[in-house]
């Protein structure tokens, strides 16, 4: 059934994987239903686990309330971590369940459920339930020390649980709550840093200090080197004592330096494997991978790098700009180009958006930003192609919806 349907719609890997999800969340939903209101936290995790795995997805944690209900389904997909809350009513019920990126938030009480330990040395830091002290919810990391101490890491996140890409750019954002100021001489602080490598290559240093009781937000972005051990530090430099909540990491542009599609939200278009992931030094952008789409000249149009509308879902009627880095490796032919565009799935081709095409010298490294404006469709990608042949390669591609 399923190849009949292939055939005679294009573009179906996209349908069938819809379909084959909506599916899958039925069957998820009953038997979560089933599960956990008949047999216990216990079966429901099997069967989520036996579920999800049909999407390629890994369960990390399942967190659950004090009455043994889950409360929070920590996965990874896509190599994003993402986080399940679940909400009950009086009867236990599940009254709401949204996915949303994972965000620490520490409510499991330990170290064991998160990306986190308790710095250096070891235990330098904690993970507090004292009301006056916790910033959300029921639980927040904490890092107290004395005034003699000139670096206290109290928090770090652990290269075993969480793997930062190399030369690919971060945001973290996180709350804090000041509980007691350091010496004259000291200050809170935030850094990533490539383990076992000297500290030139420190990234994202911030130092701050703040009144007692404020709670405050921190949004820092930083680029790795060519480095695959990153981690995060929050410190206490001479004592003080500081809380830290609600963590979020988010990967800022698509360096392609995972090195495969797996942990992207990109394929390699259309026809399957138009394009591929390149290492060669010649044809790489920055880092040591970037995509590439290779064709002959007598290709009219090839799609080699798409964005994958089952890993990323532009909203309809909104503003995106997007910006990327492409290199040329060789020229198409006279008629041909370069080209990028948005598309809606299933639709005419006249809800594209953000057409742009180009050529540029061999050898020419360039960045363009791009900006549309979706049409009332939830089905958009994006497509980088070669028009009547040549060779590119596209690096460090970024989203931000503007509006
Ligand atoms: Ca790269």
């Amino acid at each position: 059934m399923i190849w009949r349907w292939r055939k005679r719609v294009p573009l179906s890997d996209y349908m069938k994987s819809r379909k084959l999800k909506q599916f899958i969340s039925m069957i998820w939903i009953a038997s979560f239903l089933f599960f956990t209101l008949g047999m216990g936290h216990v079966n429901a995790e099997t069967i989520i686990g036996t579920t999800l795995s049909l999407q390629q997805e890994r369960i990390d944690t399942n967190i659950y309330d004090s009455s043994g209900r889950l409360q929070s389904l920590i996965f990874s997909k896509y190599g994003k971590r993402l986080i399940q809350n679940f909400t009950y009513d009086q009867n236990g019920n599940t009254t709401d369940r949204n996915v949303d990126w994972y965000k620490e938030s520490f409510e499991s009480g330990s170290y064991d459920a998160t990306i986190f330990n308790s710095g250096y040395p070891d235990k330098a830091g904690s993970i507090t339930n004292d009301p006056q002290k916790v910033i959300s919810g029921k639980y927040s990391a904490i890092g107290t020390a004395s005034a003699t101490v000139d670096w206290s890491e109290f928090l770090h996140t652990d290269p075993n649980k969480f793997q930062f890409e190399p030369n690919t750019t971060y945001s973290v954002t996180f709350k804090y709550k000041v509980n007691a100021l350091p010496s004259a001489n000291g200050y809170f602080y935030f850094l990533a840093r490539a383990a076992y490598q000297d500290f030139s290559h420190d990234k994202g240093w911030e130092y701050w200090t703040d009144r007692v009781g404020t709670v405050g937000t921190k949004k820092i972005t930083f680029t790795t080197d060519a480095y695959a051990n990153y981690y995060l530090i929050w410190g206490l430099h001479f004592g003080g004592s500081l809380s830290i909540d609600d963590v979020q990491i988010t990967k800022v542009a698509e360096s392609f330096e995972s090195g495969s599609y797996g942990a992207t939200i990109f394929n390699s278009g259309y026809p399957d494997k138009a394009g591929s992931i390149t290492n060669d030094p010649q044809k790489v952008i920055s880092g040591k991978y970037s995509a590439i789409g290779t064709a002959s000249a007598t290709v009219d149009w090839s799609e080699f790098l798409h964005t994958d509308p089952n890993k990323f879902q532009f909203e309809p009627n909104t503003t995106y700009s997007v910006t990327f880095k492409y290199k040329v490796n060789a020229l198409p032919n006279t008629n041909g180009y370069f080209y990028f565009l948005a598309r809606a799935a299933y639709q005419d081709f006249s809800h594209d958006k953000g057409w742009e095409y180009w050529t540029d010298r061999v050898g020419t490294v360039g960045t363009k930003t791009i900006t549309f404006t979706t049409d009332a469709y939830a089905n958009y990608y994006l497509i980088w192609g070669l028009h009547f042949g040549g060779s590119l390669s596209i690096d460090d591609v970024q989203f931000t919806k503007v509006s």
